[in-house]
């Protein structure tokens, strides 16, 4: 397996219920290294392009005033199959199929309102970690 860095980032959501040190924790315990970490505001551009697949969508606003309601905890995030390793750890999209024993699964009970976001491939994960880390 390849050893991958990936960009995963705490959401508002994760931040504002406390919950980054059970999440670290998590990943950590799974044996992926966070080899960069940083709490940062997001403003509404820097949103619109990492959610640019998203930007027609009729929920995107309601998207948008959530990513930008508070800080978010974003990490590089590496190891082996570390980008399909860890969206198989945060669970599917939809929280309402996020099996318990996931991350989303276990803490998440809103569609947008998931907690956590994970790079879906290593073309988006060297972009994301570009975007987010320079
Ligand atoms: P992902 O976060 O699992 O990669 P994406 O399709 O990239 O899923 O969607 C990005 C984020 O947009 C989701 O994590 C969620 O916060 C929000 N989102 C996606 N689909 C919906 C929806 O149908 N309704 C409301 N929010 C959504
Ligand atoms: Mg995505």
């Amino acid at each position: 397996m390849p050893h991958e860095k990936t960009y995963i980032m705490l959401k508002p959501d994760a931040v504002k219920r406390r919950l980054i040190g059970e999440i670290v924790s998590r990943i950590e315990k799974k044996g992926y290294h966070i080899t960069q970490a940083k709490l940062m505001t997001l403003d509404k551009t820097v949103i619109a392009e990492h959610y640019a697949h998203l930007v027609d969508k009729p929920f995107y606003p309601k998207l948008e005033a959530f990513m930008t309601s508070g800080p978010v905890f974003g990490m590089v995030v590496e190891g082996e199959n570390a980008i399909a390793g860890m969206r198989q750890m945060m669970g599917p999209t939809n929280v309402f199929e996020a099996s318990p024993g996931t991350i989303r699964g276990d803490y998440a009970t809103n569609v947008t309102e998931n907690v956590i976001h994970g790079s879906d491939s290593a073309e988006n994960a060297t972009i994301e970690i570009k975007r987010f880390f320079g």
